[in-house]
């Protein structure tokens, strides 16, 4: 549907919502590279079962491949994939899922090859070892018949990608139907079945566009709704503030969500705290693996590689010392510098490019500043921006990078998310396997019926948009089994209709019963909007829980006191108020973000070391503890009693 004219505002919200119920076997939430990879491929299994997939925003630009991408991160082409695992492993100091990742190594290329033949422009290699980028790639042929893509590292590989999410969302698109797809469909909710304990029914959820109320009944959800951003106070102020490096509009929906109905949480005290461009947030690898460029502290040192550095890494060996420094040390190290005064780190951006074009005629070189450029425009156009409103010329100017806020995700270099079942191989652990009478299901939660992918599933990064899609189609497949093997079915609400909608529209209704007692309608005392509890929850998780005021760092007092300060949050969130549509998304926004930063500190709280340096602090527990804590921690929320239980689970070694 068209936008409204902003001109007239957003649209009104009424109290009283049309309600469309709906029926399916199968439903997708989320329309992200998950997603997409899912409703591409479940038709091909799931025969005439009926499917729906609702997305809150418009698929062709939703999630956070919604300003595209310059590179596929992930592309195991001529590595093996014992070797992927490693490499994971490594970057998440130890502690992953081999089953899940290794599963996810034999599926990926295959998304890749796919993006190709539906238009994804991929760099390759020409005979003479040039680079071809755009449509002179095709002129060596496609990955698939054995083209060499540019690789920038080991496992990524270049792509023109602006429209990379419009390419993947076509196909999906076309695949499932138009019919059977809802845009601008926020999910609120999933919901149990009345009858049979701890197993799926439905969902609801309300359209941005117009006043309606979905009540959705399902054998079978897959929910892939991204990570969470916004939930630590971002760098970025004023007129930037809507600008974060992972998409703004992931809420911690896909957490929240799932642990609402009580799905084992894993490794949510992970968290990636990317270094970034500062205040564009362009992403660092194409600069760092393919212009090869070295980052420098304030005295115009190559820090990494000092004597100093080796020694700290070594320190966390067998992880610091392996021949690429994991993601979360390499900031630790940037930190150090930071913090001993010998900031601001910058990315040496004129001795890189200098270096490369030593080797080109002038052609070739202003050919790769516009790779440069292009590099930034294809994914984060805002750097791009930035370059040029600070006249910023790469060949001439150093940039200043940084480490941003905290993120929460699962397929980028972070692991939390859900604990889900790995492939029913014999070669996997039974702990590693969830089964629905007697029978295993891959990327099944602990919730019977309920699966994702993507940033869902926890324990295993690095599969960025190629592995998230490829594990979308994982999950096509189980789920059109789930509901072979379980016809006889029928989901049944515990919540009739009209509960539902009070309990969608309770903000409204909160609004619209006390908006005339003031004369400004953001100021009441009897609500409060969600704008005003964003910054009370950014402002606390900055400051207690391990955000970039403290440097990451938290300690055990810091997160008693946020504990408390989100108690107070989820009590106050009873009185979110929306005025219109927009209002009512930030409300559900925020709730859903305030739960799972919860269980995030719950972890960090529960994890007596800390594993993840770079990424946050304990104070009171500094270093890693292998003897204690060479483990997973799980959580799952009990919603009838309203507890939680945070536990630890084995890690169990595969690849040797
Ligand atoms: O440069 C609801 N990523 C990169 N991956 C790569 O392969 N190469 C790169 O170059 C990458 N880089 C990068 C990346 C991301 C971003 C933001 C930037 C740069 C700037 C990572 C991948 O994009 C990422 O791994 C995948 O997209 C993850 O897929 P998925 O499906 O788990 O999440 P999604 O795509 O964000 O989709 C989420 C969807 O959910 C919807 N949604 N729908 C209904 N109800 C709700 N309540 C909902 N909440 C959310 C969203 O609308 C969306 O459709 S680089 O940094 O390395
Ligand atoms: P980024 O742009 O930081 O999201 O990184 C893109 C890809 O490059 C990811 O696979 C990262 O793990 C990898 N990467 C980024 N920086 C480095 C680095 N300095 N050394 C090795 N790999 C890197």
């Amino acid at each position: 549907m068209a936008l409204p004219n902003k001109s007239l505002g957003e649209l009104k919200a009424v109290r009283d919502p049309e309600v469309e119920e709906r029926e399916v076997d199968i439903l997708i939430v989320g329309g992200g590279m998950a997603a997409c990879g899912t409703a591409f491929e479940v038709k091909k299994w799931c025969g005439d079962a009926k499917v729906l997939l609702c997305d809150k925003a418009a698929m062709e630009r939703s999630g956070a491949v919604a300003q595209g991408l310059s590179a596929i991160n992930t592309y195991i082409g001529e590595n093996t994939i014992d070797d992927y695992v490693r490499m994971v492993r490594n970057d998440l100091m130890g502690l992953v899922r081999e089953d899940l990742i290794f599963d996810l190594g034999c599926h990926i290329d295959d998304s890749v090859h796919l993006f190709e033949e539906w238009g994804l422009p991929v760099w390759k290699k020409s005979e003479e070892g040039k680079n071809l980028d755009g449509k002179k790639g095709l002129k060596v042929g496609a990955l698939k018949s054995g083209a060499k893509p540019v690789r920038t590292g080991k496992w990524q590989i270049m792509i023109n990608g602006e429209s990379y999410k419009r390419i993947v969302a076509e196909a999906a698109k076309l695949a499932l139907g138009e019919d059977n797809i809802i845009e601008r469909c926020f999910i609120v909710e999933l919901l149990l079945d009345a009858n049979e304990k701890n197993r799926i029914a439905g969902a609801v959820g309300f359209s941005v566009r117009e006043n309606k109320i979905y009540i959705i009944k399902c054998k079978t959800a897959m929910v892939a709704c991204g990570g969470a951003v916004n939930i630590y106070q971002p760098r970025s102020v004023g007129e930037g503030k809507g600008r974060a490096w992972y998409p703004v509009w992931n809420a911690g929906s896909t957490y929240t969500m799932c642990m609402k109905v009580g799905a084992e949480l894993s490794m949510m005290e992970n968290r990636f705290t990317p270094a970034r461009f500062k205040d564009g947030y362009g992403p660092v690898g194409a600069w760092f693996l393919l212009f090869k460029a070295k980052a420098l502290n304030g005295l115009g040192e190559n820090f990494a590689a000092s004597d100093a550095a080796k020694k700290e890494l070594e320190n966390f060996a067998p992880y610091g010392t392996a021949a690429i420094t994991p993601t979360c040390l390499r900031n630790h190290l940037m930190l150090f510098e930071m913090k001993e005064g010998r900031g601001p780190i910058m990315m040496d951006t004129v001795t890189a490019l200098a270096d490369i074009g030593k080797t080109m005629d002038k052609k070739e070189i202003k050919h790769l500043e516009s790779e440069a450029w292009e590099d930034f425009l294809d994914m984060t156009c805002g750097q791009a921006n930035l370059w040029c409103a600070t006249n910023t010329e790469p060949e001439k100017k150093n940039s200043e990078i940084m480490p941003t806020e905290p993120y929460l995700l699962g397929s980028h270099s972070g692991c939390c998310g859900l604990w889900v079942s790995g492939p029913d191989y014999e070669w996997i652990p039974d702990a590693y396997k969830i089964k629905y009478n007697e029978k295993v299901y891959n990327r099944m939660t602990t919730v019977n019926g309920l699966f994702t992918a993507g940033d869902g599933v926890g324990c295993s990064g690095h599969k960025f948009s190629s592995g998230s899609h490829a594990e979308g189609r994982i999950t096509a497949k189980e789920m059109s089994r789930f509901i072979r093997d379980n016809a006889g079915f029928t989901p049944t609400l515990k919540q009739s209709a009209q509960e539902l909608v009070d309990l969608v529209y309770k903000p409204v209704r909160t609004f619209l019963d006390n908006y005339e007692y003031t004369t400004d309608i953001d100021i009441n005392p009897n609500y409060l909007k969600p704008d005003g509890m964003a910054l009370r929850l950014m402002k606390a998780t900055n400051e207690y829980g391990g955000g970039t005021a403290t440097f990451y760092q938290t300690s055990s007092k810091s997160l008693e006191i946020v504990m408390d300060l989100l108690n107070v949050m989820r009590e106050d969130c009873k009185k979110l108020a929306a005025g219109d549509l927009h209002e009512l998304m930030r409300c559900w926004e925020i709730y859903h973000r305030i739960w799972t930063v919860e269980a995030h500190l719950r972890h960090i709280q529960f994890r007596k070391e800390t594993r993840y340096p770079g990424f946050y602090y304990q104070a009171n527990y500094p270093g890693q503890d292998d003897a204690n804590w060479f483990c997973f921690v799980n959580s799952k929320y009990d919603p009838a009693a309203g507890k939680w239980d945070i536990f630890k689970k084995d890690y169990i070694k595969i690849i040797p």
